[in-house]
Parts: C-alpha cells; sequence; structure tokens
C-alpha cells in the first residue's frame, strides 16, 4: 500500500540545522558562557547560572496540586511496574564446547533529559523518560528545561514548577535551566557546570530535533519526536462520541497533529464527523483542535473492509493506534506497525499519555515500522562477551583464515595462526 496515500504534516529540520549548527559550535568552544547567552536571546531571561539550586524540586513539590501530585505518583507507580518487567538479564550461550559469547547489558552511564517549555510544560513526559532511564540503571541522570519569565514569583528564571515537583517524585536533583538546541549542545558537550552525558532522549521543538540530529555522532539520541498522532480502526460497533472525543484529545497538541479515522463504516464516519462538529467548538483549545483536523495530515478514510483498513492502518504505521471494533484483541493480533495499539472501547490513548503504566514517548512520523518507543531498551546496551579456550579456537581457526584471506586481510588470519604451530587441519 503506497503511504503517501495517507500524509504527514511536513517538518523542515533541514531548514533549522543551519540555525543550529553555529549555536552548537559556540556551546562546544565557550560551554556554559554561551548557553547562557543563548538563554537570555531566546528565554528572555539573564541567569548568572544554569543549575537549579538544589532546595528548588522539593519546594515546587511543597506547592504542587495535592491532586497533581496524586496523580503523578500513580502514573510513576504504573510506569514502574511495567519498565521493571523489561529489564533484561545477562545470557551465555555455548556456540561450541569450549566456546561461550555472553550478552551483558549494561546501562548507560549518564544521560540529559531535554523536556520542553514552551506551551508544551508535560511533567507526565519527565516521568516517562526518567522512569526506564531508572530502571535500566542509569547511574547518572540530569534534566534540562527552559527557564521560565515568572517576575515576581519564585519561579522567575527556572524551569515550570511542574516540571521541577516531577523531579522531586522521581528523585532527579540534577536539574539545569537551559533549553532547545544549546541545551542538546550543553549534555553533549559538556560544561564547566554540567559534565556531559552520553545519551539525551525526550520530546521538543524543531531547534531540538535539529541539534539532535546535528549532535548525533557526539551524542546518542532517542529519537527526533514529531508531531502527535493517533489512528482509529473502528467498525460500526465503535461509539461516535469516544471515536470524536480521541482523534481530538491527540488533535489538542498541536495544530500538525495527525487524527485519522479509517473504517468501513459509513454510518460511523457520518457520525464521528456530527460528533466532532459539536464536540470540538466546546473544547479549551479548539481553535487549534480544528486546525489540526481540518489538516492534509488528519481525515476520515472510507475502507472496503476492516481487512482493508487493517492494511492501511499497518502502512500508515502510526505513533498510536485505536482499535474499536468488535473482537478487537484479535486485530489488534495482526497490528504490525505502531508505535503503540489501545485495544477496545476501554483504553483510550489517553490513558497511555499518563496512566497505563506504558511509555508515551513513540515513533511517529512512520518510523513505528522501524522503530520502539522508549523502554528500558533506549537505556542499554548489550555487549557481546566472546570467551573461548585454545581448543575452541584451533578448531575454527582454518575457517578464519580463509574468510580473511577472501577479504585480502590476511593479517586477520595470521593473528590466529600466531597462536598455534597452524598448518592446514585434515591437510596431514
Ligand atoms: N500524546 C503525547 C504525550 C502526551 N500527552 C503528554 C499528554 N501529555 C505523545 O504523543
Ligand atoms: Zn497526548
Amino acid at each position: 500500500m503506497d503511504r503517501d496515500l495517507l500524509p504527514r504534516a511536513e517538518l523542515d529540520v533541514e531548514a533549522a540545522l543551519e540555525k543550529v549548527r553555529p549555536l552548537c559550535d559556540d556551546v562546544r568552544h565557550r560551554g556554559s558562557a554561551a548557553v547562557l547567552e543563548y538563554t537570555e536571546k531566546f528565554d528572555g531571561v539573564r541567569l548568572e547560572r544554569l543549575r537549579v539550586p538544589s532546595e528548588a524540586p522539593a519546594k515546587a513539590l511543597e506547592e504542587l496540586d495535592p491532586a497533581v501530585r496524586a496523580a503523578l505518583e500513580e502514573s510513576i507507580r504504573r510506569a514502574r511496574i511495567v519498565h521493571r518487567d523489561q529489564r533484561r538479564t545477562d545470557s551465555t550461550v555455548r556456540v561450541v564446547p569450549g566456546g561461550t559469547v555472553t550478552e551483558r547489558w549494561v546501562p548507560v552511564e549518564r544521560v540529559g533529559l531535554y523536556v520542553p517549555g514552551g506551551r508544551a510544560v508535560y511533567p507526565s513526559s519527565v516521568v516517562m523518560n526518567v522512569v526506564p532511564a531508572q530502571e535500566a540503571g542509569v547511574g547518572s541522570l540530569a534534566v534540562s528545561s527552559p527557564p521560565q519569565q515568572a517576575p515576581g514569583t519564585p519561579w522567575d528564571g527556572l524551569p515550570h514548577p511542574t516540571i521541577l515537583a516531577a523531579c522531586a517524585l522521581l528523585g532527579v536533583d540534577e536539574v539545569y535551566a537551559a533549553g532547545g538546541a544549546q541545551a542538546v549542545a550543553m549534555f553533549a558537550y559538556g560544561t564547566d557546570e554540567c559534565a556531559p552525558a552520553q545519551l539525551v532522549t525526550g520530546p521538543g521543538n524543531i531547534y531540538v530535533a535539529a541539534a539532535k540530529r546535528l549532535l548525533k555522532g557526539v551524542i546518542g539520541i532517542d529519537s527526533e519526536a514529531g508531531p502527535t498522532e493517533i489512528a482509529i480502526l473502528a467498525d460500526d460497533t465503535a461509539d461516535p462520541v469516544h471515536v470524536a472525543a480521541d482523534l481530538i484529545s491527540q488533535a489538542e497538541h498541536d495544530v500538525v497533529a495527525a487524527a485519522v479515522l479509517v473504517t468501513p463504516s459509513e454510518a460511523l464516519a457520518e457520525a464521528v464527523e456530527a460528533e466532532l462538529k459539536t464536540q470540538v467548538p466546546a473544547t479549551k483549545h479548539s481553535e487549534r483542535i480544528a486546525e489540526a483536523l481540518a489538516g492534509r495530515q488528519s481525515g476520515i478514510v472510507l475502507v472496503d473492509s476492516l481487512e482493508h483498513g487493517l492494511a492501511v492502518v499497518n502502512a500508515y504505521a502510526a505513533e498510536h493506534l485505536e482499535i474499536q471494533t468488535a473482537d478487537a484483541a484479535a486485530w489488534a493480533a495482526r497490528v504490525r506497525n505502531a508505535g503503540a495499539v489501545f485495544v477496545g472501547p476501554y483504553a483510550p490513548v489517553s490513558l497511555g499519555d499518563y496512566a497505563a503504566g506504558s511509555n508515551h514517548v513513540l515513533p511517529t512520523g512512520g518510523c513505528a515500522c522501524h522503530s520502539s518507543g522508549l523502554s528500558v531498551q533506549s537505556f542499554l546496551r548489550g555487549i557481546h562477551v566472546v570467551d573461548y579456550s585454545r581448543d575452541a579456537l584451533a578448531e575454527v581457526t582454518h575457517h578464519v583464515v580463509a574468510l580473511a584471506e577472501a577479504e585480502d586481510l590476511p593479517a586477520h588470519g595470521a593473528a590466529l595462526k600466531a597462536r598455534f604451530d597452524w598448518k592446514v587441519p585434515n591437510d596431514s
């Protein structure tokens, strides 16, 4: 199936790259001084230092609305259950007598987590990044988020207090007030205030995405998060009120968010359209939502059958895919490409955004056909440990020598031959 039939919003990361390149070079050479200057330029905040005072997160937590605190605690608890279960154990396989290969899973030593601070202040994303890193055993974790302009409040020049409070709940005490590309460069190169990290994760705007693309060789990255997407595969058993509400929920993120309904039922399509007409104007962010739903990336796709619909959603490879059909679990089991699948009428995407236990950092833009969402695995490296005895090496030497010679790399073979008084086996 042709993927272009369901277009996506276009994002020009390449253009942003040109702007971000000199900035990253500057941070590389001048460290904190450069980050502080860009913070003043882009965030309008003049700071003395980037590191957030150690008492700020605890203070933010004290002032957090108790209902939000309880919700974050439950979100963290559920995320820990799921991510703890993802931990891998080392495994050793005996390849031949005397020859073993062990796969050791080793956490990345130091991770920088970027948290946006503009329109999208998402403490839930702090949870979704920090929990898998901690469950993987990452030893050193730093968060960076742009400082707010909040004159006359204790939060002036600090990241948003709900972000700080989430850090306190998660036990993250190393926090920086830096945003955008300069924060990514700070993690990549390190500064006098912030030690370099080996990996940076977390969503961000197009400049953050550009900095990640540019610095990918210097620092590991998770993915370049694109606009949020929801696809719903539904039949006439689906409730149009729920389907419309779920489409709206993800359209709420961004004018370029994608909300796509795929259905063989004309009656459902019409009912959802009618529902959207009544529900959208009643939402707080109705303009943003209306624009997202009217965009080329959103729409209702009528298909011949659910089978046909399944082919469409598999080709589309949505970040989030809801299955609202009869026998939803069976259809869900046949999904090949999606960041996460939400099965049946009681698993809306918003549940996964906050409190299912699953991770909400998921591949967008069709990347679900080759990539996974954030998990414990994202913070681990598998190291092969090769252990062969003399006999086991001797037995395979002629094969290594043959391949080395075929590749015109005879010194490779010589490295083995040097260990033995070597002659071609079965030659004697
Ligand atoms: N749906 C977003 C995550 C999020 N939703 C955060 C609400 N807050 C990821 O695609
Ligand atoms: Zn969301």
